[in-house]
């Protein structure tokens, strides 16, 4: 692919940038009295105002025209068509295939692949329906009460956040447990309080060989036979999910308790893949459907919208014009609404494991800034502490807003207090407010400059309905999607993730040199102090 800034639309991009860049959000407003309804995409139930973002008509013009010169239709259909688009694994990247309706036809190395994954949604329905209606019984025969999700990663942020965010629409009777960090701290605090008679442990691991998630499982083992005495237990109190059924049979589990998924399915693609289990018994198979439609009609907007009204292009396309025109690092993440308080954790992964990438797909160093650093916390909480920052601080941080209409809890008085919230925040972002505004309320001339607020901070609000399952998939779908247009003008490989793997193999070699005092160390001066410090 030619260098992303020796292409035309770069150069015009450029060009337009430095006669703009001066051009305030305020002006934009006023050149324009209906932009706050123009730049708006009220698409797939969501409702998607940009209009105070630093962008002309010319600029999305321009974006449009760089994400056809990069290709985005054509990778996007090469996406969704099961093409190897993750060229450094070889593999296609079909996690939208995941939720495809039943009947449709999505072929990888030309195999329809949506038969076996709707077998997997069955079988998942029906283990979960078992343990939600209190069939599925332990070894001593008392029925399953608490569900513990072991894995790390893709295998237990999706899970994590996905509960959390549903939890409204979550069994009861039914205890939900995470257990993710070899920190042993972790595993003991999650059981701690629970019965090994009624636990069921899920051991989410793709590749079931991930250090973490091993030593947690070889835990949770220990600590339910430690009361429930015979290895025959293992088989009523651990299922398992997924791709590597040799390993899962011999840790003890069940072959018939595996629930399986496939190479083309990244871990931080994967909490529509059998890896959403304790999803799907937290809220039933049917809400969980309801979840993957939301995710599909996303999917099918993505594919299908012109750029211009298509919500994941033209958020890829801002977060292109922030990081590479105006310097902007971070991207916050704004959900304002209680249930997404694990969301903007879950996008760090999707958003940083994909994009922080300093080589093309054909392995050429990039000349440009790439991956976004994504972060966030939900409002309003996050106004009493770092929006400090984004006000009045030197650094450009577009934010992402995120609001819901009704309220799922009947405090409606709340409600319009955290909207009306969320709403002053973007326009005091834009709008800020002057010096001479500020004396007009008579304040101290000394003090003015500490209460000027210089504005023109973009941002961008996403409205829906209500948190339901569909809107929560609408909106994972969404940011994997504007991750996606975003690898695509960048030409980097959003789906592999070798930068995890150098530490992993490091600290497999220090963990020997822990346990044996008189080994020998050959690492740098202060890698061996460490080391020295802690055999101590
Ligand atoms: C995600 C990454 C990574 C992975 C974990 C867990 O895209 O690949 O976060 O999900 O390392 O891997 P396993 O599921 O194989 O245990």
């Amino acid at each position: 692919m030619t260098d992303l800034t020796k292409t035309e639309s770069w150069e015009a991009l450029q060009k337009h940038f430095s006669s703009f860049e001066k051009t305030t959000i305020k002006d934009l407003f006023k050149q324009d009295d209906k932009r706050g309804t123009r730049f708006v995409a009220k698409e797939a139930g969501i409702y998607f105002d940009y209009s105070k973002h630093r962008v002309s008509g010319e600029t999305m013009k321009l974006l449009f025209a760089l994400a056809e010169e990069r290709g985005l239709e054509a990778h996007r259909e090469s996406m969704f068509t099961g093409n190897k688009i993750n060229n450094t694994e070889n593999r296609s990247v079909l996690h939208t295939a995941l939720r495809a309706p039943k009947g449709s036809a999505i072929l990888a190395d030309g195999h329809n692949v949506v038969p076996e994954i709707h077998a997997v949604l069955d079988k998942m329905g029906v283990f979960a329906r078992k343990v939600r209606n209190g069939e599925w019984t332990g070894y001593t025969g008392k029925p399953v009460k608490n569900i513990v999700n072991i894995g790390i990663g893709g295998s237990d942020l999706g899970p994590v956040m996905a509960y959390e965010a549903l939890k409204y629409y979550a069994a009861r009777n039914l205890t939900f447990r995470f257990v993710s960090n070899v920190d042993g701290n972790d595993f003991a605090e999650a059981v701690s309080d629970l019965d090994p008679e009624e636990t069921l442990f899920i051991i989410s691991s793709k590749t079931f060989t991930t250090l973490e998630t091993m030593a947690n499982a070889q835990a949770a083992r220990a600590w339910s036979l430690k009361k429930l005495g015979s290895n025959a237990a293992v088989a009523r109190h651990f299922v398992a999910v997924s791709t590597n059924e040799k390993e899962v049979v011999k840790f003890g589990i069940d072959p018939l308790n595996i629930f399986g998924f496939w190479d083309w399915v990244g871990g931080r693609y994967s909490m529509t893949s059998a890896i959403g289990l304790s999803t799907m018994i937290a809220v039933g198979p049917d809400q969980y459907q309801q979840m993957l439609d939301g995710f599909h009609q996303m999917d099918e907007h993505f594919r299908t919208t012109p750029l211009d009204r298509n919500i994941p292009v033209i958020m890829g396309l801002l977060g292109i014009w922030y990081n590479n025109f105006f310097g902007a690092q971070t991207q916050a993440v704004l959900p304002y609404d209680n249930y997404l308080k694990r969301f903007p954790a879950y996008l760090q992964q999707l958003t940083m494991e994909s994009n922080g990438k300093q080589v093309t797909s054909e392995g050429e160093p990039v000349s440009y800034q790439t991956g976004t650093i994504y972060w966030g916390e939900p409002g309003t909480n996050g106004q009493h502490s770092f929006y400090q920052l984004i006000h009045q601080g030197t650094k450009l941080i577009p934010c992402d807003f995120i609001g819901f209409k009704e309220t799922l809890n009947d405090l409606p008085s709340q409600q319009d207090y955290l909207i009306a919230n969320m709403i002053a925040q973007g326009e005091a972002l834009a709008f800020g407010k002057t010096a001479d505004e500020v004396r007009a309320g008579n304040v101290a001339e000394e003090l003015v400059p500490h209460k000027v607020f210089e504005g023109n901070r973009p941002s961008s609000t996403f409205f829906l309905d209500k948190l339901t399952p569909a809107n929560l998939g609408k909106l994972v779908a969404m940011y994997e999607h504007s991750v996606f247009v975003q690898g695509v003008i960048w030409d980097i490989n959003p789906f592999d993730q070798m930068g995890v793997e150098l530490g992993k193999v490091l600290a497999q070699n220090i963990i020997p040199e822990l346990q044996n005092k008189s080994q020998p160390l050959n690492h740098d001066s202060s890698t061996n102090t460490l080391i020295g410090f802690y055999r101590q």
